[in-house]
């Protein structure tokens, strides 16, 4: 799956994909050695820790007795921020600038209260755009080709964070935002552009309905992410729209989309280092873990002014290494993300992550990536239904890879497979959940924005406001 725990080169591209290298937008920077690298993540971590002592009140009071570090291990002495952090001083209690110096703020959605708010100086917005510009450049999207940008724009960082990114690199953008898939299918078509960038779940529902109709796709490069996905996902992606996709990485809290990206090459996200340092942490005892082993994410932002951000505790399960990249970029590479720490299910005592219950589902033949948890309680019992749907007989129909036609050979009638869904997750997960296989189609997909996979039928309460 797309968050496999090791960094290591992904599937080659897709026949239908003519193929892309890694370029650079700031091959200096992107190429710095090591020891350049570290001490330039020094010099920046005590400026940021210095600022966030002078100017932000909410984090003098846990800084103090702490001293500026003078090295970067120093920095595990200080304390976690948590997104429970930015709640508590909603909308503006953590910025280092005065309001009126901000140029844009931004916000991430919640499903329930207030939405965690983040703020930009132009300063800050135009590292952004140099980060994402670095991002597109490596995925292979070269100056003058045009990027076809799907990602919501508004207070989501997704779209118009991809589109200063991509100005910045030279690149021609269509602000498209989400939705009206109907019209996005038009755009592909008129405007040819050879680059999309969007949720993997909607490149997903793009993939199917232009396999449905049969234009060959002018896309070469596809630049996903805002939320998990796997590698069946990505290979489904790639024949349906004859790309590359690359794994895009990136939160609000940090600055957005562009924290990571892989290169065409896909040897890992390459993680911005001289603006965002990474460690990678145990979730139970937040003590640092070893190069390889996956832990949290936790991300010290090194540059920003308006909102920077000591120790951030992402959630994201990933593992990272140092290893210089065979394109010759040195900065540290992480994993695809494998989970969430808030994610986990608990049903009947056994905890389950949704990653693992895509990842078994994927493995069968005749599944399609479409699919939905939904969590039940009956009585004092939590139960798992899990909806699948069988391999779309359109998208059979079009797929130029022989894997997908030998599964369709191969794929089951309705209860069969529903038989086989059953077993292989008890085996994988070590409970009984229940399955229905449902018409093509059913499971709900995404319309653009990120896709919830799992719905809690459990919560009867309205949260307390
Ligand atoms: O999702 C920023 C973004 C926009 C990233 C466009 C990539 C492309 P938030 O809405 O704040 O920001 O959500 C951040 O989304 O902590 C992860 O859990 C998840 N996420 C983002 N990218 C990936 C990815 C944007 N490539 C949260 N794989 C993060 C898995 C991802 N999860």
């Amino acid at each position: 799956m797309m968050g496999d725990a090791e960094v290591r080169p992904a599937a080659t591209q897709p026949a239908t994909a003519q193929p892309v290298s890694p370029g650079f937008h700031a091959r200096d920077v992107e190429t710095m050695p090591r020891p350049q690298l570290e001490k330039l993540q020094l010099a920046r971590l005590q400026t940021t820790v210095g600022v966030l002592k002078e100017r932000v009140p909410a984090m003098a009071g846990r800084l103090a007795g702490l001293a500026v570090p003078s090295s970067l291990e120093d920095l595990r002495n200080f304390p976690f921020l948590h997104k429970t952090d930015l709640r508590d001083n909603y909308p503006f209690g953590l910025l280092a600038v005065d309001r009126a110096e901000l140029a844009r703020v931004h916000a991430s959605s919640g499903t329930t209260g207030k939405p965690t708010v983040v703020g930009y100086t132009s300063e800050d917005l135009n590292i952004w755009a140099e980060c994402v510009a670095r991002c597109l450049r490596g995925a292979g999207v070269e100056p003058g080709w045009m990027l076809h940008n799907a990602y919501g724009y508004g207070l989501f960082t997704g779209g118009l964070g991809l589109h200063a990114g991509a100005e910045a690199a030279g690149i021609n953008v269509v602000p498209v935002s989400g939705g009206n898939t109907e019209r996005q299918l038009m755009l592909l078509s008129d405007f040819a552009p050879e680059a999309i960038c969007c949720t993997p779940s909607y490149a997903l529902t793009l993939a199917e309905l232009l396999g449905s109709r049969g234009p060959t796709s002018s896309v070469r490069v596809a630049i996903l992410g805002a939320e998990p996905w796997t590698e069946h996902m990505r290979t489904a992606i790639e024949a349906g729209l004859g790309v590359a996709a690359v794994n895009i990485y990136g939160l609000s809290e940090v600055i957005g989309p562009g924290v990571s990206c892989e290169t065409a090459d896909r040897n890992g996200l390459v993680i911005m280092e001289d603006h965002f340092l990474p460690e990678i942490v145990d979730p139970s005892t937040g003590e640092p873990v070893p190069d390889g082993e996956v832990g949290v994410l936790v991300i010290t932002s090194l540059t920003k002014q308006a909102f920077p951000v000591l120790r951030y505790w992402t959630g994201d399960l990933c593992s990272i290494t140092r290893e210089p990249a065979p394109c010759g970029r040195t900065h540290a590479r992480m994993s695809g993300i494998v989970g969430r720490t808030d994610d986990m299910l608990v049903i009947r005592g056994v905890n389950v992550y949704p990653s693992n219950v895509e990842h078994t589902l994927l493995q069968i033949p005749g599944v399609s990536p479409h699919f939905q948890l939904v969590v039940k309680r009956t009585g004092t019992l939590d139960t798992l239904h899990v909806r699948v749907e069988p391999t779309q007989p359109a998208q059979d129909e079009t797929a130029q890879n022989e894997t997908a036609q030998n599964e369709t050979a191969q794929a089951a009638r309705p209860d069969d497979l529903e038989r086989q869904v059953l077993e292989r997750l008890k085996s994988a997960l070590g409970i009984t959940v229940s399955v229905s296989v449902e018409a093509c189609g059913s499971v709900p997909r995404s319309e653009g924005g990120k896709l919830s996979r799992t719905v809690d039928e459990r919560v009867t309460e309205e949260p307390t406001q």
